[in-house]
């Protein structure tokens, strides 16, 4: 008899994702949806959208979503948590929307401890508007708006949100994880499944930085694309578990 080793999660709808071939945008999608799946929390989950290219998620994710303001979505997301307690809340966001126009945003939903999580997407670039400079663009890596290479005396330096956040008293779960190959990809769903069982527990915020590829806007093909993040971001952007509930660590895997 057949047996289904392979399909597609329920909390995908059937629509065909928008991104650019070989960006990892969708694999990240897959990993959400699985996570939520798996959890049991599809009927109670309710997504907020960001600006940039996932700004469609809410045609992707099968369940309510909400689309936010550029960088407001932890704001947002407060609102539904906290109006709804009995709701899963998440937020996806990229590097420009949570790191760029919404750093404030995400630092307070962090520090009042919001029981939300949070998918950061880091592509090292603003992808949806051309290819400019993000704050985690790396130093002398080439963009519409660092042509010769990001450079620290104009425009400072990376920011490293994972590490950042996770000096936040409120934050109770921070990890960074990569999808550039299958071992990661792996590595990238137990922590997102942890972030999201953070909050089911209702310990507080949680948060799952996520390195991905840009091909269109980094000028390379998708395998390029995949090689240039292992050998430039994961020096700059190490993985790991920053912060992370006892409850969790005790006998139990690590997820990076
Ligand atoms: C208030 C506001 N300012 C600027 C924009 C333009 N804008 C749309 S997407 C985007 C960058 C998104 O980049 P990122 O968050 O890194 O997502 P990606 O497209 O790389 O997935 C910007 C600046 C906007 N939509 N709203
Ligand atoms: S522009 Fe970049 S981030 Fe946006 S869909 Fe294309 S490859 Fe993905």
């Amino acid at each position: 008899m057949a047996r289904t080793i392979f399909k597609r999660p329920q909390a995908l709808t059937d629509k065909p994702f928008s991104y650019c071939p070989g960006c990892t945008h969708g694999i990240i999608h897959r990993l959400v949806a699985q996570a939520i799946d798996e959890l049991g929390l599809r009927e109670k989950t309710v997504g907020v959208c960001p600006v940039g290219c996932a700004v469609f998620a809410y045609d992707f994710f099968n369940v309510d979503m909400i689309q936010a303001a550029h960088g407001r979505a932890p704001a947002v997301a407060t609102g539904v948590k906290r109006v709804l307690p009995d709701r899963f809340v998440f937020t996806y966001q990229g590097d420009g929307d949570l790191a760029a126009i919404g750093t404030a945003e995400i630092v307070h939903a962090a520090s009042r401890g919001e029981r939300i999580s949070t998918i950061f997407v880091n592509n090292a670039v603003f992808g949806m508007t051309g290819g400019q400079m993000a704050p985690t663009t790396i130093l002398g890596q080439k963009t519409t708006t660092t042509p010769f290479g990001r450079n620290k005396e104009t425009a400072g330096y990376p920011l490293r949100m994972a590490e950042l956040l996770s000096t936040v008293e409120g934050a109770v779960y921070v990890a960074r994880v990569s999808v550039h190959n299958p071992g990661n990809v792996l590595r990238a769903k137990r922590a997102i499944k942890t972030a999201f069982e953070v909050q089911q527990r209702g310990l507080g915020f949680s948060l799952v930085e996520v390195l991905s590829t840009c091909p269109t806007n980094w000028g390379l093909s998708p395998v390029e694309a995949l090689a240039w993040l292992e050998k430039n971001m994961l020096p700059v952007y190490p993985l790991g578990e920053f912060k992370k509930p006892a409850e969790f660590s005790e006998g139990g895997e690590t997820a990076c």
